[in-house]
């Protein structure tokens, strides 16, 4: 499954995964040996690959037909393969990517008629060369974990559309950003039609040069739209359509939100509210899937989620998969969604990788992501070395990246540097993650507002809306003791309940995200402060089983 709706009636997709494709290690003692796999999968969903690290590759055989002489243009788009990617087309090497959880795509002309042969290798081992895929307090799992789609593009094609809904003197508007690419040699005229919300906005004939990409953009205004929210997430249809004399030569379809996020002092506002976050951070983990959860168990964690009365989730800490993005935006659930790095010394920073990783990450997370009504901010470095003049340099950069590629969201990083953080001039919004009652003893109240008054008085962070991003505890599930020690059901649940009213009872905090959603798996080398080889701090466990604290967050979040 590719996205929840159909984003093209023109254009001919389908996806390739979904269906048995061949896998072979290349490196251990099954190198050479071929497996059928279920796509998408990780490399550590099958029996026979349960801690493999190194390269494998997914093959499968596709056909093209009606091609011609000339054959077909074909694009093909990986929606994620993890955490490097080589592909080959009929044994020729087509493209790479690096970074698990982004989109990419490759464009192939005049592929002729017949059978073709996609091997897809992936490589999960981690090098000087990967920046930020690292033993980390996560797995870094391998292998083709979200969908591949094919699909078969005319000469002039919809690249992007991109939509920014706004309000003026009390009526809703929208920017809408199409490029159009002229993958011909030939100069092309075009007509390209833009429609939103049953509404067409725009019909102009455009000339797009050989091998080159046109912008075209244009406002339209709204007298009787139903505004985004928690509460009536409504969501509309936008429609780019490209024809050529007088016939339809392609589509984009997406849906938006009708849906402001801005910040006034200390508060984050949607549609002009001030918003209180109840949510809780989420790895896309799963015991049977690794990262490459199905639809319907990305479904069932939101339902979860749901039932728990919280109203956001952070996808801590890399780009989410788009079905749980557009179930989201379905459910009415904001979205903290984050560029991916964890934890990143200034030493790992200054990996000679880092910036470009990083920011590409960045790129492609906002242009694949940028209509979602549900994401109302974007965070970047998750603990990394913001309380260093070099890290303060890279986290600067990136902010101006993500404002010169959106200007309609907020940005933060979640810190975890206490009182010594440099960066807080740099985002809209003040984040913490923070673990009094875990890695500490400071009772919960205490700790936020000694925080609070130094984010205050000593940083450029005075005055802006502060979110505490991380707050939680560890609990093994079924694990009890006489004297509710660490680790037992009865200490996490205890310590939430003390955590969560400290944070929601502070007056000038916005909200709060519990770490973490579900227990997740975590990289061998992590194994000393974690018991299982896992992190602990679920609510639910890896099963999603529920622990003690469940009906506890349950009912502040409720009440809330
Ligand atoms: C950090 C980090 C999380 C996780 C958590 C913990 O703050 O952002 O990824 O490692 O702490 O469990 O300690």
């Amino acid at each position: 499954m590719l996205r929840t709706f159909a984003t093209h009636k023109i254009r001919a997709e389908r996806e390739l995964t979904g269906t048995l494709w061949d896998f072979t290690p290349c490196q251990g003692e099954n190198a050479g040996k071929t497996y059928k796999v279920a796509t998408p999968c990780c490399f550590e969903s099958h029996p026979e690959f349960t801690n493999y690290r190194g390269e494998g590759d997914y093959t499968t055989k596709f056909s093209i037909d009606n091609g011609g002489d000339k054959g077909q243009n074909i694009r093909l788009e990986f929606k994620g393969v993890s955490h490097t990617a080589t592909i080959f087309l009929d044994g020729k090497k087509i493209a790479s990517h690096y970074n698990a959880y982004t989109i990419f795509d490759v464009i192939i002309r005049n592929l002729t008629e017949g059978e073709h042969i996609l091997t897809v290798r992936a490589d999960n081992r981690f090098s000087s060369e990967s920046a930020l895929h690292i033993p980390n307090d996560y797995m870094s799992y391998g292998g083709l974990s979200r969908p591949v789609a094919l699909e078969i593009l005319p000469e002039q094609f919809l690249r992007t559309l991109h939509v920014t809904p706004f309000r003026e003197n009390g009526l809703w508007r929208a920017r809408l950003e199409a490029i159009v690419e002229n993958i011909s040699e030939e100069d092309a005229e075009v007509d390209l039609k833009l429609l939103l919300a049953g509404q067409i906005s725009l019909v102009e004939k455009i000339v797009v040069k050989g091998g080159e990409q046109k912008l075209v953009s244009t406002e339209m205004s709204f007298e009787k739209v139903a505004e985004w929210s928690e509460q009536n997430p409504a969501l509309y249809f936008v429609t780019a359509l490209l024809t050529k004399n007088g016939t339809a030569i392609d589509d984009l379809i997406d849906r938006i939100g009708f849906r402001e996020v801005k910040v006034n002092g200390k508060d984050i506002l949607l549609n002009g509210k001030k918003l209180r976050i109840k949510g809780l951070c989420r790895h896309e983990d799963h015991p049977q899937f690794g990262c490459a959860l199905p639809y319907a168990a990305m479904a069932a964690d939101l339902e979860i989620i749901k039932h728990l009365g919280a109203n956001s989730v952070r996808t801590a800490h890399y780009p989410n998969d788009e079905i749980f993005l557009d179930l989201c935006d379905e459910e009415g659930i904001l979205v903290w969604e984050e560029n991916h790095a964890r934890g990143l010394s200034e030493e790992a920073m200054r990996n000679p990788n880092f910036e470009a990783q990083a920011e590409k990450v960045i790129e492609e997370m906002i242009a694949a992501h940028y209509n979602h009504p549900s994401i109302y901010i974007w965070g970047i470095l998750n603990e990394c070395a913001s309380d260093t003049e070099y890290g303060r340099e890279c986290y600067q950069k990136q902010f101006e990246l993500i404002r010169k590629l959106d200007q309609s969201r907020p940005c933060s990083f979640a810190s975890c540097k206490f009182k010594t953080d440099l960066c807080f001039d740099l985002p809209d919004v003040v984040s913490y993650n923070i673990y009094p009652l875990w890695y500490h003893d400071t009772p919960a109240d205490e700790y936020l507002d000694d925080l609070y008054r130094w984010v205050q008085d000593a940083t450029g962070g005075a005055g802006k809306p502060f979110l505490i991003t991380e707050i939680g505890a560890g609990a093994i599930y079924g694990y009890h003791n006489a004297y509710c020690s660490k680790w037992t059901e009865e200490y996490q649940r205890e310590a939430l309940q003390k955590q969560l009213n400290a944070v929601l009872h502070y007056p000038d905090c916005s909200g709060v995200y519990i770490w973490q959603f579900c227990d997740i798996r975590i990289s061998e080398e992590w194994f000393g402060t974690r018991p299982r080889t896992m992190n602990n701090k679920g609510i639910v466990d890896e099963f999603r089983r529920r622990k003690l604290a469940y009906d506890v967050v349950k009912e502040i979040f409720e009440k809330e």
